[in-house]
């Protein structure tokens, strides 16, 4: 109860404290374009675990990915174009590059890693 009380506070006293400062904030973020505003990419490698071309998806062991904060796991991705799967092979290890939000990440590129 106590920490609720405390972070109350804060929060109103941020409110009541800075509002020119939080309104501008709010101006720049809705002349951001929708996707620009949380948009993110990140690298990772992994083992293919499974390729299916005609729904785009690849399945990855991946190592832990530190731009994501996300641990090691065998996990499915939508890749942007078919043509990015061409030429591997379950088992292949791969360098990939992920791009998106949240869990709508997408790969954007796939590359032969030794
Ligand atoms: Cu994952």
């Amino acid at each position: 109860m106590k920490n609720n009380f405390v972070t109350a506070a804060f929060t109103s006293f941020v409110f009541l404290g800075a509002p020119s400062a939080f309104a501008a904030d709010m101006g720049n973020m809705s002349n951001m374009g929708k996707s620009e505003q949380t948009e993110k990419t990140a690298h990772g490698i992994g083992v293919i675990k499974a390729i299916d071309v005609r729904q785009k998806t690849i399945n990855l062991a991946h190592q832990p990915i530190k731009e994501l904060n996300w641990p090691a796991m065998t996990m499915g991705f939508t890749v942007v174009d078919e043509k990015l799967l061409r030429g591997f092979k379950v088992g292949e290890q791969v360098s990939f590059d992920l791009k998106g939000s949240g869990a709508a990440l997408v790969v954007t590129g796939i590359h032969p890693a030794k």
